[in-house]
């Protein structure tokens, strides 16, 4: 069974709470990123703290080792579990995130290849193959692949084995939540719920498509 992990990219901090409130029954995880973490400042993580939920940090690392050094302690001292770098740097920068998350006792996701449609100029040629190596010789938890892209999850699997496989793009990217949640560790959905009608029924019908 895939985790439900719910992207919560909204940049108002009472809507933020609201949602994770009635929706948290239904969820594995939070991740947040950029727009809310810019809006509501890294202790907003502190906030979210009687969900009870693990927080995964989306900052997408992707600077010198020291400079990630420095990023993931911030992000593990507000009290995330985990932590999303980019692997286009190289090993010595990812080994730097991972080192601090096993420090902390987080984890350490590395995007190997992103969703939308312009990731494939980079992406794609075996650099996602790379990266997804690379995670492996980093002794990371897991990557970030593609909902759009299920073919490409399945041969990102052949190389990471029983490492987790967290994919972003179900719902308003297009990916079908059912399809993908077969062949990954957890899916993440931002607007499909939070921008949801009733944002609790559609965390809920997640949970049930991934088979709660
Ligand atoms: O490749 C990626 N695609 C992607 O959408 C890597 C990501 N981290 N994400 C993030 O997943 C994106 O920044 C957003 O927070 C979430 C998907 O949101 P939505 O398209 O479901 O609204």
């Amino acid at each position: 069974m895939a985790e439900l992990i719910l992207a919560l990219d909204v940049t108002e901090k009472r809507q933020a709470k609201k949602i994770v409130k009635a929706c948290a029954p239904h969820l594995d995880a939070v991740k947040l990123g950029y727009p809310l973490i810019l809006s509501c400042g890294l202790s907003f993580a502190g906030e979210l703290e009687e969900f009870d939920l693990p927080l995964i940090a989306d900052f997408k690392v992707a600077d010198i080792p020291n400079t990630n050094r420095l990023i993931a302690e911030q992000v593990f001292d507000a009290g995330f579990s985990s932590i999303i770098c980019h692997g286009f740097t190289g090993q010595d920068a990812v080994q730097a995130c991972v080192d601090v998350a096993a420090d902390y006792g987080g984890s350490c996701f590395v995007v190997a290849e992103m969703s939308h449609p312009g990731a494939t100029t980079f992406f794609h040629g075996g650099t996602a193959e790379k990266i997804a190596e690379l995670t492996m010789a980093c002794g990371a938890d897991g990557i970030i692949a593609p909902a759009t892209r299920p073919d490409r999850v399945t041969a990102l699997r052949k190389i990471v084995g029983s490492r987790k496989i967290l994919s972003p793009g179900v719902g308003a990217q297009g990916g079908d939540a059912a399809a993908v949640a077969k062949i990954v560790d957890g899916i993440i959905v931002g607007r499909a719920i939070y921008d949801a009608e009733n944002p609790k029924a559609a965390a809920e019908s997640f949970a049930t498509i991934r088979g709660r």
